[in-house]
């Protein structure tokens, strides 16, 4: 991977639908307040900014059987989606900036559209594969795996303003990794499917460098798809990342998260990626910061930042 491979076409989605805390929206300012479209050109990636997307509020928006702004998560999901192809054809690597993860939808189901069939990197604490039925919450975001799953349509029902919304991962083509927070239902249909999963057991087990070479070899075990990568910045501990709506200890170190991003980038196979659950209105000054620098440092890993350093090929070196 050298400097300069790829450009980013970078979508922000001021998006909070899809749980109850206020906050989450203002996720994508945040992020590219803390210079991430800088320190991406930086070091030697196009950047071009397609702004933030603007979502119609939804007036009349009664939860369908329990779950919450069902017709909201709807509309800005394929919104987004239609943003997202775009991106793709423009031939970038798209860049999520949430909102909270029920935007998940709409970017694997754009990306799917544009290039077909991928494979989905899910980062995160939660397995976010509730039905609408299964949800106890009733917050869409803990379920947009089950809205995108060809396996699982017969047990999701249609709901308003999501019938545009096409089945397009198959779940042997799902890897999750940092998972510590699963409900009873979704660890029944993670079993059920058969889905691919480092749960923080695994990343202690094996430690995170085995846990990427494995996810790799398993998700390029037969065509080498295009990837995915939804990052709920919750996956990181909330020592590093404590902004967010749903914290969960034990979570994985800084370096296990930045490790993750840069062995995806390291494959040449990333084609989105999604950093989602950023909320600045959680937390300390000092937390919604830290928080939000780790965001980037995780987005710069993914275009091909390296800890070890970096030099573009004409580097020249002063002489004397
Ligand atoms: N599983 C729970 C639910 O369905 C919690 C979802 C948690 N939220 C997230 N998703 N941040 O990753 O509501
Ligand atoms: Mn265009
Ligand atoms: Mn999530
Ligand atoms: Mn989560």
């Amino acid at each position: 991977q050298q400097l300069a491979s790829r450009s980013a076409g970078v979508i922000g989605a001021p998006f909070s639908g899809g749980q109850p805390r206020a906050g989450v929206e203002r996720g994508p300012d945040l992020i590219r307040a803390a210079g991430l479209l800088q320190k991406l050109q930086e070091q030697g990636c196009a950047v071009k900014d397609y702004g933030n997307l603007q979502f119609e509020a939804v007036l009349e928006d009664d939860p369908v059987g329990g779950v919450k702004q069902v017709r909201s998560v709807g509309g800005a999901n394929r919104k987004l989606s239609e943003a997202v192809q775009e991106v793709k054809r423009d031939g970038h690597t798209c860049v999520m900036l949430g909102g909270d993860h029920s935007l998940a939808i709409g970017s694997i189901h754009g990306h799917a559209a544009a290039v077909g069939g991928l494979s989905v990197l899910w980062v995160d604490a939660h397995a976010d594969i509730n039905t609408p039925l299964s949800s106890w919450s009733g917050n869409m975001h803990g379920q947009p795996m089950s809205h995108l799953l060809h396996e699982l349509q017969d047990k999701v029902p249609v709901l308003p303003s999501f019938s545009w919304i096409r089945p397009c991962v198959s779940a042997r083509d799902v890897v999750y990794i940092g998972l510590r927070d699963v409900d009873p239902a979704e660890h029944y249909l993670l079993k059920l499917l058969g889905v691919k999963v480092f749960s923080m057991t695994e990343v202690d087990q094996l430690g995170v460098a085995k846990v990427m070479e494995q996810t790799c070899d398993y998700l390029s075990d037969k065509v080498k798809k295009p990837i995915h990568l939804s990052y709920d910045v919750d996956a990181i501990d909330p020592s590093v990342t404590p902004a967010t709506g749903t914290p969960v200890v034990g979570g994985l170190t800084y370096r296990e998260g930045v490790y993750i991003a840069e062995h995806v980038a390291q494959t040449g196979l990333l084609s989105a990626v999604d950093l989602v659950e950023v909320n600045p209105l959680l937390g300390s000054e000092a937390e919604v910061g830290s928080t939000v620098s780790t965001a980037v440092q995780l987005l710069l890993a993914c275009f091909g930042r390296r800890r070890q350093g970096d030099h573009p090929p004409d580097y020249r070196l002063p002489e004397p």
